[in-house]
């Protein structure tokens, strides 16, 4: 028996701070074409796909309010819509979402096959930071910028399986894989949008590309799903963003990475039946898992005091 779904990452280089939405859309179109003509039934883009990565700078409302989406299709991005519908073709989106009531989200969405829009996600895990700091060679101010997200990790059956999406940062807590797991998850769609330095501690550059892969492998192969990874890479804007995209199978294998810093699509046929294969054995969590012994640490820290280096 097997589930094959052919699923296509379609990472982007970098978006200019003026570059229009309208040429971002013919660049994501071009994608969608080619990930269609390889036989593609579903393209995830990143994360904040449709714009530069603006957290980076601190910026007055009427500019930041230029870089949200109020309506999702809006008359720029219905043409991604109507042609991706054309070509029988599903996609996830990442972008900031004004909502009607004034909140302002990281969001990502899944537009299924015939066009209706299967899934919305908004991040849960914002990192950064929430106030301008001077001393950083740029911002990151997610935490400025966007509310958390109300709704947990959330399964949807969708493409023939179970799918659930997480954005950017929430890929690195080990909880946002096993909230999905816990619900059967097959498939996790992950956009993300990450810059190479990071500030706070500037040795974890050199392992940037590795803790993309380790996380996401990890999650991947702990949970018995698939993870397809989706980046907006390149020198955006002046600042060195991880392409590094991948797809990724419940065995934790990369079976298919992005080579370059730009619009690139890489292709795959993913079986998502191959999650059985896990999900019956090493991780049948109904026979192996002990929740009951997991409560102690599940919102604390351990007994023992961490270690305090500032002191
Ligand atoms: N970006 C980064 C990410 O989690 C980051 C922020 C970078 C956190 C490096 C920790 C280390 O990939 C977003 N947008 O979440």
């Amino acid at each position: 028996m097997s589930r094959p779904l052919t699923i296509a990452a379609a990472q982007m280089g970098p978006v200019g701070r003026a570059e229009t939405r309208a040429h971002v859309v013919e660049r994501l179109l071009a994608m969608l074409r080619e990930s269609a003509g390889r036989g593609a039934e579903l393209v995830v883009f990143p994360e904040l796909a449709l714009t530069t990565f603006f957290p980076r700078w601190d910026l007055p409302d009427e500019e930041l309010l230029t870089f949200f989406e109020r309506d999702m299709p809006s008359a720029d991005t219905k043409p991604l819509f109507d042609e991706a519908e054309r070509l029988g073709v599903g996609f996830h989106l990442g972008y900031a979402e004004l909502t009607p009531d004034g909140h302002r989200y990281n969001t990502a969405i899944l537009v299924e096959r015939d066009g209706h829009v299967a899934a919305r996600y908004r991040k849960v895990h914002l990192p950064g930071h929430e106030e301008p700091e001077a001393w950083r060679p740029f911002q990151h101010l997610e935490r400025k910028y966007f509310e958390p997200g109300p709704d947990s990790f959330q399964v949807h059956r969708a493409f023939g399986g179970l799918v659930g999406l997480a954005i950017c940062n929430d890929r690195r807590w080990p909880e946002t894989y096993r909230v999905l797991g816990l619900q059967g998850v097959e498939l996790v769609c992950i956009g993300y949008n990450t810059p190479i330095h990071y500030a706070p501690d500037p040795a974890q550059d050199r392992l940037a590309a590795f803790h993309n892969n380790l996380v996401m492998a990890a999650g991947a192969y702990q949970n018995a799903t698939w993870v397809v990874g989706v980046g907006k890479g390149g020198v955006e804007e002046g600042v060195d963003a991880l392409s590094d995209s991948q797809i990724i199978a419940p065995s934790g294998e990369v079976i298919a990475r992005c080579a370059t810093s730009d619009d690139e699509v890489v292709v795959a046929v993913c079986d998502l039946d191959l999650c059985l294969a896990y999900k019956r054995t090493v991780f049948d969590f109904d026979r192996y898992r002990r929740p009951e012994m997991y409560t102690r640490i599940t919102s604390q820290r351990g007994a023992v005091e961490p270690a305090d280096t500032e002191s």
